[in-house]
């Protein structure tokens, strides 16, 4: 594969640090086996994840100094609700502190009774948590290709439109609450979902008068994945592309942390419905701050609106995802198991494939997160059963469609050189993988437990 040189060059370093192969032992233990609960310093190459570790611009640093602080109406909110008008075509924000603040402001407004269902391709984790917060049930309808790592498909995180209409007609209309797209959809390995299944989704959500909310973290990657996909997108831009997709919904809910590039910050955005925005603004003050700051201080927001813009820039996008490209070929070249093709934030390894010897309620994807940080001080993040959790009602372990390793790639942070050294670590696992161990709980917590929860090798 060619690619071009990275369209940006470096002002500004920040040093690293390789803790020894003893330390990192002592370290992961103290850390309850756990990668969450290492210190950062600890870590060599962090891969925990893309969101609000990238790198920002000297556009973003310069526009930090240009925030208004007022309380009330801040010059820096408008330019936000500039950039989104213009990006993506909606009247209306509210600015968040993160994605799940957005999540948590708007979800009770739409959830209208308990036990109603939310629709997604797959929901993420916090996605998901709210959710079930808010006593509704989330349904994951994602098409099956997306759990069959080593098979081709261009838009692996398409709804399977059948299952979506049938799952509506059985259920009832009146106890869907509403859709959610998730571009990329992140669950599934930052899969991208195609303009035509957003259409069919938006077909039948008319059809039923359902509402489609888009969860808009990587709303940039998905659109670029669509340009270079889909036919009929090549001589597109990515604003014409993201603009057409998100006229198909309604309202949306963004992390700003991935492809708006800021290290904090998220959002809702309301296409055009006063009354919900009303309401959600009647929400936002108690939950996240006045409705023009909503948990973020001007100069975030200032970052946020630069960010947005530089989010969408094709040769920026082409860089980014050429190297996490660049990651899975690698890793593929040398037999490792990966979600093929790869998303546009994350290489995601099959960690099921990899320690066939280890069952899913030991967690093999989190046993070879701990493998590769001994070996090369990388920290992944496990994105499989454990991270998946139990049944609210019932207790028992869900089990995850595909026991996912995450190396996500964090934007514009580090080099090929630093993908290599990721490389040669997992190699040298794979010579030796049938002498990992499994994993068992020495704390459980019952919410999001992935964070917090301490493990140990199972036998010791
Ligand atoms: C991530 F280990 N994602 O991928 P917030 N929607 C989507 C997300 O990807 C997402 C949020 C909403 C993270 C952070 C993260 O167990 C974990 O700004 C598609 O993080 O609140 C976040 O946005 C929520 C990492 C979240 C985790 C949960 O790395």
């Amino acid at each position: 594969m060619s690619r071009e040189a990275e369209p940006y060059r470096i002002k500004m370093v920040e040093p690293l640090r390789k803790i020894s192969k003893a330390e990192r032992e002592y370290a992961l233990k103290e850390a309850g086996y756990n990668p969450f609960l290492l210190k950062a310093e600890d870590v060599y190459i962090d891969l925990l994840t893309d969101s609000g570790t990238g790198a920002m611009s000297d556009q973003q640093w310069s526009a930090l100094m240009v925030g208004d602080e007022a309380y009330a109406g801040g010059r820096s909110f408008y330019k936000v609700k500039d950039a989104v008008k213009d990006i993506f075509n909606y009247n209306d924000i509210i600015p968040t502190h993160q994605g799940r603040g957005a999540e948590q402001v708007l979800f009770p407004h739409l959830i209208k009774r308990k036990g109603q269902y939310v629709l997604g391709n797959m929901h993420f984790d916090t996605t998901m948590a709210w959710i079930e917060l808010n006593k509704a049930i989330p349904v994951n309808l994602v098409i099956n290709e997306a759990f069959a790592t080593d098979k081709e498909h261009p838009f692996k995180g398409n709804f399977d439109l059948e299952r979506l209409e049938s799952f509506i007609v059985e259920k009832g209309a009146e106890n869907i609450a509403f859709i959610i797209i998730t571009v990329t959809c992140n669950s599934a390995g930052g899969q991208p979902v195609s303009m035509e299944n957003v259409r069919g989704v938006k077909g039948i959500a008319d059809k039923y008068g359902i509402k489609i909310n888009f969860d808009s973290a990587r709303f940039a990657e998905n659109a670029y994945f669509i340009k270079q996909r889909e036919v009929g997108y090549t001589d597109r831009s990515i604003k014409e592309i993201v603009r057409e997709m998100y006229a198909m919904g309604d309202f949306l809910t963004m992390s700003a942390k991935k492809d708006a590039i800021v290290n904090m910050g998220g959002m809702i955005a309301i296409k055009n419905d006063p009354d919900l925005y009303a309401a959600a603004c009647a929400s936002c003050v108690p939950m996240e701050g006045f409705v023009t700051y909503g948990g973020l201080s001007g100069r975030d927001l200032e970052c946020l609106a630069v960010g947005l813009r530089e989010g969408i820039d094709v040769e920026f996008l082409e860089s980014r995802i050429g190297q996490v490209e660049y990651l899975g070929e690698e890793l593929r070249k040398r037999g490792i198991p990966i979600q093929w093709p790869v998303g546009g934030h994350a290489v995601f390894v099959d960690a099921g494939k990899f320690l066939p010897h280890i069952p899913a309620e030991q967690f093999p994807a989190q046993a070879l997160c701990n493998e590769l940080y001994l070996e090369g001080g990388v920290r992944p993040v496990e994105v499989g059963s454990l991270l998946l959790g139990r049944d609210p009602e019932t207790g028992i372990q869900k089990k995850a469609g595909v026991e996912f390793m995450r190396l996500a790639i964090p934007r514009r942070v580090y080099t090929d050189r630093h993908m290599d050294v990721v490389v040669k670590a997992l190699s040298n696992i794979w010579d030796r993988r049938e002498q990992i161990k499994g994993l068992e709980f020495t704390y459980e917590p019952k919410v999001l437990r992935h964070f917090l929860c301490r493990l140990k090798p199972t036998g010791e």
